[in-house]
Order: C-alpha cells, then structure tokens, then sequence
C-alpha cells in the first residue's frame, strides 16, 4: 500500500515534467499522451485509495432449524459459528427456524429476526464490520445460542490454545473496569477462549468489584462470585460453543469454545 502510494508519487512528477517539457516544447502529442497515463494513474490511485468497492464480502450465517427449541437441539446453532473476515465485511444472518431469533453485540442488536415468511418483518439481519476486533455475539431470546466473529485479527492474537496435552489449563482474565459497560469491553480476555476437551479454565478475576462467569444456558457452567483478585477453575468436556455472562454485569460477554 505504502509502496504503491509512493510509486504513483514519483509516476506524477514523471508527467508533471512531462507536461511541462511538453507546453515548452509546444509538443501536443507528448502533452496528450501525458494527460491519458495521468488520467490512468488517477483511476489506479482511487482503486488503491477505495479498495471496499472491489474487495467487500458478504457472509451469511445460518440460524438453524428447531435451535430455539432448547439448548442442545442442535448442535451448531449459528452454522458457522466462527468467522474470519475483514474489515468492511457485511455478516447476513438468515432466521431457518420456526421461532423468533436476535444477534446481540455490545456494537450491534438486531432486534427480532423473524421467521422466514412471516408477515411481521424481515428473516434475515445484516451488519457491516467496519472495525478491527474479535465480536461476540449471543441470542438474547435463547442465551444458550451463539457466535464468534473475528475482524482482522491475527491467528496468533486469536486464541490462547495450548497443544501440549489433553489436560491444559487456559487462563482468562476479568480486567480492570469490566464493570463499566460504556468501556465496550473486552470484558474478558481472551474474549474467545478456544480449548480441547479435557481443558482446566481459570477465570481470575483483576477488577476492584466481583463478577461471575455464567454460561448462557443457566446449567453448562458457572463460577458463582468471583472476588477481586481470586480465581475459580472449572474443568471443560462437552464439546460446542459456550457463550456466557457476567451474572453482575450482564453486559459482560465472553464465550468458551470446545473442540
Ligand atoms: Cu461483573
């Protein structure tokens, strides 16, 4: 991009003096033929400038059929539940289920997602990502359901998962100020946290004030309070996507992902 940027630069100054030898020289041909490769190096700058207009992708996520019945009818509620995508991408959510859906995020709520053909409103919600960051997402409707979007975010900032073993232990932090919801987070850290069955997670919690991690379902999962500077460990073996809340601060989201 820097390079490219620098490159049309010099190509600029090129038939600047080009024009200029031109209009000295009272050569009309050179002069024209300097105005055509300017215009073409216009066109080629703007497409570098304005990259969205070629590159934007459309996602669409599925939200699957008999999901909002309960927790664990299906196996992959939001298929697929994991997105990797780039800055200025639109993800679709398309409602495949007989019941009432919504995607909440702290920057993004879709209020209902009707079901398809319904008379009340649309079965499908769009939202452009137009900033870095991993997002997490929930039903509020059905708790239990819900998704990660990853914008931009290098494989190695991702996850913090381990190969070293079956039995690991992952560690995630509740920073200073989760309580404030107008701080957007990340309320916890890794916002995602990607284990194997088998894992050991501890949720230690770096905040003045106490918070918990509940998992949406109300049963996968809960750490009950968690004090300032105290941890709780619990042990993952059901494989699927867990997202969960701070029962405090409900605003606080995070999920555990078990593969
Ligand atoms: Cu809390």
């Amino acid at each position: 991009m820097a390079l490219c940027f620098s490159y049309n630069i010099v190509l600029s100054l090129l038939i600047t003096l080009l024009v200029g030898i031109s209009y000295m020289n009272r050569n009309l041909r050179l002069g024209s033929i300097a105005a055509l490769v300017l215009a073409l190096v216009t066109t080629l700058t703007y497409e570098k400038v304005h990259p969205q207009s070629v590159s934007q992708k459309v996602f669409t996520v599925s939200i699957a059929s008999g999901s909002g019945s309960k927790a664990g009818a299906v196996s992959i509620p939001f298929s697929p539940n994991t997105l990797f995508i780039h800055k200025g991408d639109i993800v679709s959510w398309s409602n495949q289920d007989t019941v009432n859906h919504t995607v909440v995020a702290l920057s993004f709520n879709s209020g209902i997602i009707w079901p398809q053909g319904s008379a009340h409103g649309s079965p499908t919600y769009s939202h452009t990502f137009d900033k870095e960051g991993t997002f997490i997402y929930v039903d509020r409707l059905h708790p239990y359901m819900g998704g990660v979007i990853y914008v931009d975010v290098p494989t190695s900032q991702r996850e913090l998962v381990s190969t070293t073993g079956s039995f690991v232990k992952v560690n995630v932090e509740m920073p200073q100020n989760a309580a404030y919801e107008n701080n957007y987070g990340p309320f916890f850290i890794p916002a995602n946290t990607q284990v194997t069955s088998g894992t050991i997670v501890t949720w230690t919690n770096k905040d003045y004030v106490a918070h918990t991690a509940t998992s949406g379902d109300g049963f996968s999962f809960d750490t009950k309070t968690i004090l300032p500077s105290q941890s709780v460990s619990l042990t993952f073996k059901n494989k699927g996507i867990f997202p969960y809340f701070c029962k405090i601060h409900p605003w606080m989201i995070g999920s555990v992902t078990v593969s």
